[in-house]
């Protein structure tokens, strides 16, 4: 007879599901409030402030944004994947200025998305650099503002010399499914990350 793997056990009725923390983190300007206010289920928290004529010069968040205000502490929202598994999104801010912060929003998450702009590589890179030094599983997903991408995805891999185990997505910051495509790709990373240190 035929081996048939038994399913996997449903958890018990009533249980909440595992709460999982995820780091939503990118350069400056790049979609990283976006990204978290697509698809929450609560209003998400952020904490936006004016960008002043203080940033001129300094914050560039590209030509055609309209970005008005900048994240100076945190996004928080959070979305139920199933019943077993609930993700707490935690948005970075995106200025340099900042960067102190990131430390404590990665302390405990399974993962990172890194949020990229494909027209801005050079306000992406830190943030790569960061995840790779922290060992924590992360996915880069480049936020095709406008529907396009300003360098396919290689070029990006390439220009950001992101490691080839590294999955690079397109995605679309403003668009919730395309969102929750990206998360399951970040959790297929971390599961996979998880089982391989667990066979050495
Ligand atoms: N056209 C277009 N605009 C976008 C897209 N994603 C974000 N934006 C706009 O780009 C600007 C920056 O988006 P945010 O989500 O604030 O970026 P952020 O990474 O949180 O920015 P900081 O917190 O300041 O680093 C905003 O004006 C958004 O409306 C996109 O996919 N297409
Ligand atoms: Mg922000």
């Amino acid at each position: 007879m035929d081996y048939v793997p038994s399913p996997e056990p449903a958890p018990p009725a009533g249980s909440a599901p595992i709460p999982v923390k995820i780091v939503v983190a990118g350069g400056f300007g790049v979609g990283k409030t976006t990204t978290v206010g697509s698809i929450s289920e609560i209003s998400p928290l952020t904490t936006e402030a004016e960008m002043t004529s203080a940033g001129v010069g300094i914050d560039d968040p590209g030509p055609a944004t309209g970005k008005t205000t900048t994240t100076v502490a945190m996004d928080f929202g959070c979305v139920t994947i199933d019943r077993s598994l609930k993700l707490y999104l935690f948005g970075t801010p995106g200025q340099s200025r900042f960067g102190f912060m990131w430390d404590d929003l990665a302390h405990g998450a399974l993962g990172a998305l890194v949020v990229v702009d494909s027209g801005r590589l050079d306000d992406c890179y830190p943030a790569v650099d960061y995840f790779e030094r922290l060992k924590l599983p992360f996915v880069v997903a480049v936020n095709a503002f406008d529907g396009r991408l300003a360098h396919d995805l290689d070029a990006v891999r390439w220009a950001l010399a992101i490691d080839e185990r590294i999955p690079i997505v397109a995605f679309d910051a403003r668009n919730k499914l395309s969102v929750r495509d990206t998360l399951l790709v970040l959790l297929d990373r971390a599961l996979a990350d998880a089982v391989r240190s667990q066979h050495v």
